[in-house]
This record gives structure tokens, C-alpha cells and sequence, in this order.
């Protein structure tokens, strides 16, 4: 028999990596979807998997809903990646960011208990709930400090996962993720947004790059990679808390210079005060500027992870640095804007 997987969120970037993992090992992969006027299965079909994947409407939401499909599907190991995951939308968003990534967890949880209480469980914890750390580079003991209507949602979900695997109910474990982006990260997401604008500016289809803080950085890895350390993290007989992370940190303004590179699209940059633009080295058109407005009322300033734990008892390494990875997003949009034109 093979095994069941419940992949909560199967329509956003990790759900699909994962459920592309868990198809070449075999796995029955049970997809929920949140219900919408259009299909949204566009990452699935990109892979060459949406036809494998059984879809079910699930939605972190409703109670009744998830009770329903984790009693008819019976799945032996659950993944909840589902998330309102805009840090950005949070602000102006909190209830409902609360309604999904909080109480939507732990409705899930209390679902499986109820339904499935042998099933293991993965929960999507964040380096967002880190916030302004108090120490570097951050690991499983650092505390805290979340700057964000995500980021604190996202802790009340890790500490009720965390209290059900410690009450002795629940096989539990937590993957607190630092950013992890590809070719199918949506194009909100910082990364995304610049190797697709940058890769449009290069095709002479937009003009300009505008984005926030600059300066803010980040641990970024390749998203393949993670979905690896997500379900490493469940076939461990004795569930707990990793953090998945390269260890590098880069700022934005470092992502732009790449990905420009890259595209051979040569910058210099002028800063007065808060404000900073760059400008083409051969045509002197503004290609990049910054803009207050998407500037978030609290950021995170700087992430680095300690992803010790998991490489000594997972085994679990990244496989993509820095370069690699923004070269691949690049090479990724610049190929998806030719096959457009
Ligand atoms: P994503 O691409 O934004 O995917 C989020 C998924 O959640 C989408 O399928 C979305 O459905 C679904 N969803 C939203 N609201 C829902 C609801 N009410 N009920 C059911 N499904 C709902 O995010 P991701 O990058 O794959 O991240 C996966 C998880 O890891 C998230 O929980 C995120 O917070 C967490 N995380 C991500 C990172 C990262 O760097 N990527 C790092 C740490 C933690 P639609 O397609 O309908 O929108
Ligand atoms: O922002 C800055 C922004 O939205 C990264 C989610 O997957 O990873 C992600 O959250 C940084 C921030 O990711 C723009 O202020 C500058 O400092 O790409 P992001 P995030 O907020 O780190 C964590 C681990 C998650 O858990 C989340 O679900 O870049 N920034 N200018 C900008 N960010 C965006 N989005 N757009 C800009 O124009």
C-alpha cells in the first residue's frame, strides 16, 4: 500500500515541489486547494503533475471542511504549507492572516487529532518569527521577536504544533524555513519580482524596477531543496524543530546587482538619504528606484540561519548558493518572456 500524503497549500511554490517529491517516491498525494473562480493549478502544470495529484477544495477556514477530507482521505503523513504568506498583505490583512496561519493551523490540527491522530505532521514555521533577532545566525533556541502580523500568527501556529507533539498526542515537527524562492515563487515576493521586472526591462518590455528596502537581507535558498528537509523532518521517528537555512546572507540591493549581471545590464547607483536609484551605465535610463511606499511599516532587517541540527541529524544540505539561484530565476523568466514574444 502505498503511503497517503495531505498536502495542505499544494497550489503555492512549496505545495508543488512537495508533491512532486512525494509522487517519485511513491506516495498517494491528496492536494488541497482553496476553492476560486479560476484554476490555480499553474505550478502543478508547469511540473507535469497536476494530473497525479488528487485535488480536494480544503480550506484552513473551515473546520467542517478539513474534519471532512482528513476522515474520507486518511492520510499517513500531513503537510500544512497552506498560509496567507505575503508579509507585505499582512499589515493591512491581519485578521484574516490571523484566521489562516493561526487558528487555521491549529483547526487543522485539531482535525487530524480527531481524524487521524496517528498521521505525522508537518508544520511551516518561519525565520519570519525571529523578527528583530537577538543573536546571529539563528537556530532552533533563538527567541522570538515577530515584526509582523505574519510573523506573529505564524508563532501562535508553531507553539500550538509544538504543544501538541509535547503533550504526547501528536507526531509533530516544525520546519522554521528561511526564505526559499525558484522559478515558481510568485511574483509579489521580492526575488521574483526583480528577475521577472529585470528580465522584462532586458526584453524591452517595462521600463522600471521599483521596489522597498533595499537594504533588508535575507538567507535565501532554493525551494527544491527545502521541500527535501520538510519530509526528512517527518520520516524521523522522534518528531522536533529545524531550521532550514544556507547560512548566507544577502541584501536586496545584492539580489538586484546579480540578477542585472546576469542580464548584462549594466548599473550605477546614486543614493541620497533614503532614497536610491539605478541608473543604466550606457543609456542612463532610470532602471531601479526606490519607493517609500513599499516600504513596510516594521521590517525584518537581517536573517542568517544555523541549519546545524539538520544537516547533523537529517543529513540535510542545501544544494543551490546564492549565485545559482538568482542565476537560475533569471534564466527562468528571461526563457518564459521570449516564449511570450
Ligand atoms: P505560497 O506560494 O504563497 O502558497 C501558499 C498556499 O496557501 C497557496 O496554495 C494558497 O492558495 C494557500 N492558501 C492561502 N489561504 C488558504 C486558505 N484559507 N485555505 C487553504 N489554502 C490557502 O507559499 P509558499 O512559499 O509555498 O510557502 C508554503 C508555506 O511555507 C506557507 O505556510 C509559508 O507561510 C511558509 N513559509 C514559506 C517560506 C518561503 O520562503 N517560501 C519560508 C518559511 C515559511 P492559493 O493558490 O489559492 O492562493
Ligand atoms: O521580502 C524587502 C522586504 O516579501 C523580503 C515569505 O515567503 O519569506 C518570505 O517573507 C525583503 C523584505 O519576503 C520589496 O521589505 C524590498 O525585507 O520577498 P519578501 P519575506 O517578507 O522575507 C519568509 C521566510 C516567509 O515565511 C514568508 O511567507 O525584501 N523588499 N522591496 C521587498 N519585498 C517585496 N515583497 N517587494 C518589494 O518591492
Amino acid at each position: 500500500m502505498p503511503r497517503t500524503a495531505l498536502i495542505t497549500g499544494v497550489t503555492g511554490q512549496d505545495g508543488a515541489y512537495l508533491a512532486q517529491l512525494l509522487l517519485t517516491k511513491g506516495y498517494r498525494v491528496i492536494g488541497g486547494y482553496r476553492r476560486s473562480s479560476l484554476p490555480v493549478t499553474w505550478r502543478l502544470d508547469a511540473l507535469g503533475i497536476s494530473r497525479l495529484v488528487e485535488m480536494v477544495p480544503l480550506d484552513l477556514l473551515e473546520y467542517n471542511n478539513i474534519l471532512d477530507v482528513v476522515r474520507t482521505t486518511e492520510p499517513d503523513e500531513v503537510y500544512n504549507l497552506a498560509a496567507q504568506s505575503f508579509v507585505g498583505a499582512s499589515f493591512s490583512q491581519p485578521l484574516l492572516t490571523a484566521e489562516v496561519n493561526a487558528v487555521g493551523a491549529l483547526r487543522l490540527l485539531e482535525a487530524v487529532r480527531e481524524a487521524a491522530p496517528e498521521a505525522r505532521f508537518y508544520q511551516a514555521s518561519t525565520s519570519e518569527m525571529f523578527g528583530c533577532p537577538s543573536k546571529e545566525p539563528q537556530d532552533e533556541t533563538t527567541p522570538f521577536r515577530p515584526r509582523s502580523p505574519y510573523a506573529y500568527a505564524k508563532v501562535f501556529a508553531h507553539w500550538a504544533a509544538v504543544n501538541a507533539r509535547e503533550a504526547g498526542r501528536m507526531h509533530v515537527s516544525c520546519g522554521i524555513s528561511f526564505n526559499h524562492e525558484s522559478p515558481l515563487r510568485g511574483t509579489e515576493f521580492v526575488t521574483r519580482k526583480i528577475t521577472s521586472t529585470l528580465a522584462a526591462i532586458r526584453s524591452g518590455v517595462a521600463t522600471e524596477l521599483r521596489l522597498g528596502n533595499i537594504h533588508a537581507k535575507r538567507d535565501w535558498g532554493y525551494a527544491e531543496d527545502y521541500v527535501v528537509g520538510m519530509w526528512n523532518m517527518v520520516q524521523q521517528s522522534i518528531p522536533g524543530d529545524y531550521v532550514l537555512a544556507t547560512g548566507e546572507s544577502h541584501s536586496v540591493l545584492e539580489f538586484v546587482q546579480c540578477a542585472a549581471q546576469a542580464l548584462d545590464i549594466p548599473l550605477v547607483w546614486e543614493h541620497d538619504g533614503s532614497t536610491s536609484v539605478g541608473l543604466h551605465a550606457r543609456t542612463g535610463a532610470i532602471t531601479v528606484r526606490t519607493d517609500a511606499t513599499l516600504v513596510r511599516p516594521t521590517d525584518v532587517h537581517a536573517l542568517r540561519g544555523d541549519a546545524g541540527k539538520a544537516r547533523t541529524r537529517l543529513q540535510w544540505t542545501p544544494t543551490v548558493n546564492f549565485t545559482q539561484l538568482v542565476e537560475l530565476m533569471v534564466r527562468a523568466d528571461r526563457h518564459a518572456i521570449r516564449r511570450l514574444s
